[in-house]
């Protein structure tokens, strides 16, 4: 069975990779489909933002898709960027810019008011359209300073109080084990597992 991860963002296909080995005989990317253009994110939450990905790219190929929408839910900035994380920092930014916005907005804001979420909605679809999805959470704190080499985007400033260490600190096993990415795919697994194509 081939299954198309449908995102342009290499830190999240590395996750997606590494969660797919062994569940999927062939994981295709978007690399083997320079023609699928990207589908626009215009919806109000994670789970209709990955529909439209996932949905875009399984017609456009033929093949099964997934694909993620995910992002950063902060309490005290009442659930902003949400699903405007990819640009916090405006259109275009990278992972610095937009780290460095939420270091801006969050400045005269105590520790213990730094909580937050990382959300992420995995939808699977058929190219004939139909779709599913799945959605996981994990929640922390955002530190003042970053700290960490691994992961990608706000993993430097996103503390897991249970491991005293930030996302980007932590291997990727372990990140795959307790994420929000990781809890949506367990259940997209799940789901896989019952499901005959
Ligand atoms: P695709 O739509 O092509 O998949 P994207 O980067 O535009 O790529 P999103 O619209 O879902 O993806 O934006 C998600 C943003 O949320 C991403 O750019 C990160 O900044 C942040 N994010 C999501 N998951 C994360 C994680 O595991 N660790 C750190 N930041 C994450």
């Amino acid at each position: 069975k081939e299954l198309l991860v449908a995102t342009g963002n290499r830190g999240k296909l590395k996750e997606l990779e590494e969660l797919l080995s062994g569940v999927v005989e062939r994981v295709r990317s978007l690399a083997d489909f320079p023609e699928i253009g990207a589908a626009v994110e215009d919806g109000a939450t994670f789970e209709a933002n990955a529909i439209k990905k996932a949905r875009h790219a399984a017609q456009a190929s033929g093949l099964p898709a997934i694909a993620d929408d995910s992002g950063l839910v902060v309490d005290v900035l009442d659930g902003r960027p949400g699903v405007f994380s990819a640009r916090f920092a405006g259109e275009g930014a990278g992972d610095g810019a937009n780290n460095a916005r939420l270091l801006t907005e969050l400045a005269a804001v105590q520790k213990e008011q730094r909580g937050a979420a990382f959300c992420c909605a995995i939808a699977f679809c058929l190219p004939g359209g139909e779709c599913r999805t799945f959605s996981g959470e994990v929640r922390g704190t955002i530190l003042s300073t970053p700290a960490g080499e691994g992961g990608f985007g706000y993993d430097p400033l996103f503390l897991v109080p249970e491991y005293g260490k930030t996302m980007a600190e932590l291997p990727l096993t372990v990140k795959n084990r307790i994420s929000h990415r990781g809890r949506a795919f367990a259940l997209l697994k799940e789901y896989l597992a019952t499901y005959r194509g």
